[in-house]
């Protein structure tokens, strides 16, 4: 008899088309999904990230069995459970008789080295789930001095035929963002995003991740969240019909009392295998050519997606793992308690982190524009930020999450990813958001209330940065502004920062 294979299938490779399943055979071979506490504790990942990665990988292993593969699913609870992946492909291995391991290759370059360490022949094949493979990527990064995303997205465009009129961009452009990008509104007959209620296997996986992971940072009652391809399809059927012809126009809007806005929620389905990112695509370029999705929606839906999405996940792998580790303005501040639910005056960060600690999830301009800005303009270190990011996001994988940390939000890769950082004061909070009408702090720093912290935080990380940005036309002309303020505005704005650097210094809240 021909020995079995061990076909790995990880926690975010929910996908039955995923490379290792087809060069897998359901006749000879195990397919292995564990579930394992080395996954769940490498950072503190928030309670509803770790029940959705269980109850999604409960039921992909039903959806395997139900197409005839053999499962050898170790749950976190099994007594014999080794607690990590490389521990429990020994354990099959040693029961079955297995002698090699087929695997796809993981989002994350520790596990990546785990993999490579493990004393079983290792099979490790390309994620081909992503519209441009890395061979790819490489190639096109290749030579370059700078890369920038809009040059890949306009290839994207080409190479996947989306929203193009024979070599033509649809509409005549391929950027319609200046229609895009307004405040919003509070608005009652804004469609919210269906949520899940949770099924037999979601309740145990619940009750199992109370058990066990008491006391970290995150709710985990109201859990609705897709685990299912059926789910994440509903979820994105509703998307499509509701809130799509208004995502670009509130795509950076931030509103205190609606966390969703005309956003999909659908990163976490998406990055779990559950959802096909070119099927999104067409059937958001289909809404348009349907006349039901004005184009700088459809346009900016599918940017996202073909555009960000590839363009991030290319730096990481082409980036290596010690991406991670870079600190272009060697920020050195340690995370402040705000970040894990500690008390605020500043409205925005409230706001962010609240939602962050009930949902798992903030949208893309809390995650860049508060959380980010704040611990870009105040210097914190940036492994400890993206620890944080990686933790409390439904969706935080590392190939997604590391270069939008690094390289977006805090400018840590020194200009690998963006050609400046996306540093904002509080104006533009209060340009984008309501966050700020109620808040202790007067982000313009002209009034009674005392100075928003992101205000003068932001002038601080322009002067203290001042040799760097001289170079940068946008950034040289912030310090032209800067140098034609009055001193006594200066002087206050100074003073200002000094006190926010103070009292994070002493652990004490801002
Ligand atoms: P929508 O706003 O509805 O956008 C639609 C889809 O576009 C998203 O679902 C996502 O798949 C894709 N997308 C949009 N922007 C990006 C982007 N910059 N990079 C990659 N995909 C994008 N996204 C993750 O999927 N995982 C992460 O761990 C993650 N970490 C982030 C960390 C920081 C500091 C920042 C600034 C952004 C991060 N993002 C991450 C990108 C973005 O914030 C999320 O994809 C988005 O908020 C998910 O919500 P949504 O599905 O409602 O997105
Ligand atoms: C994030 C995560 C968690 C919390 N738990 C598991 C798990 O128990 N088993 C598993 O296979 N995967 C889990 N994951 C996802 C992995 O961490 C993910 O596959 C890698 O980080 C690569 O993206």
């Amino acid at each position: 008899m021909v020995a079995p294979r061990l076909i790995l299938v990880l926690g975010d490779q929910l996908s039955p088309g995923m490379a290792a399943l087809r060069a897998g055979d359901p006749a000879r071979d195990i397919v292995v999904m564990a579930e394992v506490m080395a996954e769940a504790t490498d950072v503190p990942h928030h309670p509803q990230k770790i029940a959705l990665i269980l109850s999604a990988m409960r039921h992909f292993a039903a959806e395997l069995r139900a197409a005839g593969w053999r499962v050898a699913y170790s749950t976190l609870d099994d007594p014999e459970n080794s607690q990590s992946i490389t521990g429990e492909l020994i354990r099959r291995a040693a029961e079955s008789g297995a002698q090699e391991v087929i695997a796809t290759r993981p989002g994350d370059w520790r596990l990546i080295s785990a993999l490579g360490d493990c004393p079983l022949p290792l099979r490790l094949l390309p994620d081909d789930r992503f519209l441009c493979p890395e061979a790819d990527f490489a190639r096109w990064a290749e030579g370059r001095k700078v890369m920038r995303m809009e040059w890949f997205y306009r290839d994207m465009r080409r190479r996947t035929g989306l929203m193009m009129e024979g070599d033509a961009p649809a509409g005549g452009r391929w950027n319609f963002d200046a229609e895009n990008r307004k405040p919003a509104r509070p608005d009652l007959w804004r469609h919210p995003p269906l949520r899940f209620a949770p099924d037999a296997v979601t309740r145990e996986v619940l009750d199992l991740v109370a058990a066990r992971f008491a006391g970290r940072f995150g709710r985990l009652e109201g859990f609705a969240h897709p685990v299912t391809r059926a789910d994440a399809e509903a979820a994105f059927a509703d998307f499509l019909a509701h809130r799509l012809p208004r995502f670009g126009a509130e795509q950076d809007a931030m509103l205190t009392d609606d966390p969703f806005l005309s956003h999909a929620l659908i990163s976490a389905p998406l990055n779990l295998g559950l959802l096909d990112p070119l099927d999104l695509c067409r059937r958001v370029e289909a809404e348009w050519r349907a006349g039901r999705a004005p184009i700088e929606a459809a346009e900016g839906f599918i940017r996202q997606i073909i555009g960000w999405r590839e363009y991030v996940r290319g730096i990481w792998a082409i980036s290596g793992p010690d991406y991670t580790a870079r600190n272009a303005l060697g920020a050195e501040r340690p995370l402040p308690a705000v970040y894990w639910g500690g008390p605020t005056r500043m409205a925005c960060m409230a706001a962010a982190v609240g939602q962050t600690r009930d949902l798992a999830y903030a949208h893309h301009i809390q995650r860049l524009m508060i959380t980010g800005n704040f611990a870009l303009l105040a210097g914190i270190a940036p492994r400890a930020v993206h620890e944080w990011y990686l933790a409390v996001y439904v969706d935080a994988f590392e190939w997604v999450e590391a270069p939008n940390t690094l390289g977006m939000a805090l400018f840590a890769d020194g200009g690998v990813l963006a050609s400046k950082p996306y540093a904002a004061s509080g104006a533009y909070v209060a340009r984008m958001s309501d966050h700020c009408r109620g808040c202790a702090y007067d982000p313009k720093a002209e009034g009674t209330r005392p100075p928003c912290p992101m205000t003068a935080l932001y002038w601080d990380f322009i002067l203290r940065h001042r040799a760097r940005w001289a170079a940068n036309p946008r950034m040289g002309q912030m310090l032209r502004v800067w140098d034609a303020m009055a001193e006594g505005r200066k002087a206050m704005l100074r003073a200002a920062a000094a006190e926010v650097f103070a009292r994070l210094d002493a652990g004490e809240p801002v």
